[in-house]
């Protein structure tokens, strides 16, 4: 799988009772099956999460409340730094994407949307062994 990282936006149906945004698994805006969705909040002043890469998985990345930056080490190298502040922009990582959540506001909630269920043995945790795999 190439890594990439694209940044997503969701078209909201608002009307005068204001927005709700639809997302659905295996289109556009989320190009897989959602086998599990996760949320992050209450986060420590200060933390940065991540410093990791997945070895086989896709995840669509939203702020739906507050906002962070979340910065994605490519296998070449090159750092992109995504601030999501809105709950209509969306972050499709895909790959071997080395990842750093920071910079949360108090009331951030991030949510994440994954292709496939939770397994440790998908993680790469270790930076020199991102590397590694990165060079081959
Ligand atoms: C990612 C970024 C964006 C589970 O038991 N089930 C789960 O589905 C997840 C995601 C985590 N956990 C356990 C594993 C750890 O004991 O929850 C604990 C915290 O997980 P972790 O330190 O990996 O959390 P983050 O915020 O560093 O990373 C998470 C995801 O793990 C990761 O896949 O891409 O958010």
């Amino acid at each position: 799988m190439e890594a990439k990282v694209t940044e997503i936006q969701f078209v909201p149906k608002g009307d005068a009772r204001g927005q709700l945004i639809a997302l659905e698994a295996l289109s556009e805006q989320v190009p897989f099956e959602v086998k599990r969705v996760y949320y992050i909040f209450d986060t420590t002043p200060g933390t940065v999460r991540g410093n990791h890469a997945h070895k086989n998985l896709k995840q669509v990345l939203i702020c739906v409340s507050g906002a962070c930056t979340i910065v994605s080490e490519m296998p070449d190298g090159t750092k992109i730094e995504n601030r999501l502040d809105w709950p209509n922009r969306g972050l499709l990582i895909e790959g071997l994407v080395w990842r750093q959540m920071k910079d949360f506001s108090k009331d951030a909630v991030l949510i994440v949307l994954a292709s496939e269920h939770y397994d440790e043995a998908d993680y790469i945790r270790d930076y020199n062994q991102f590397k590694k795999e990165c060079a081959k």
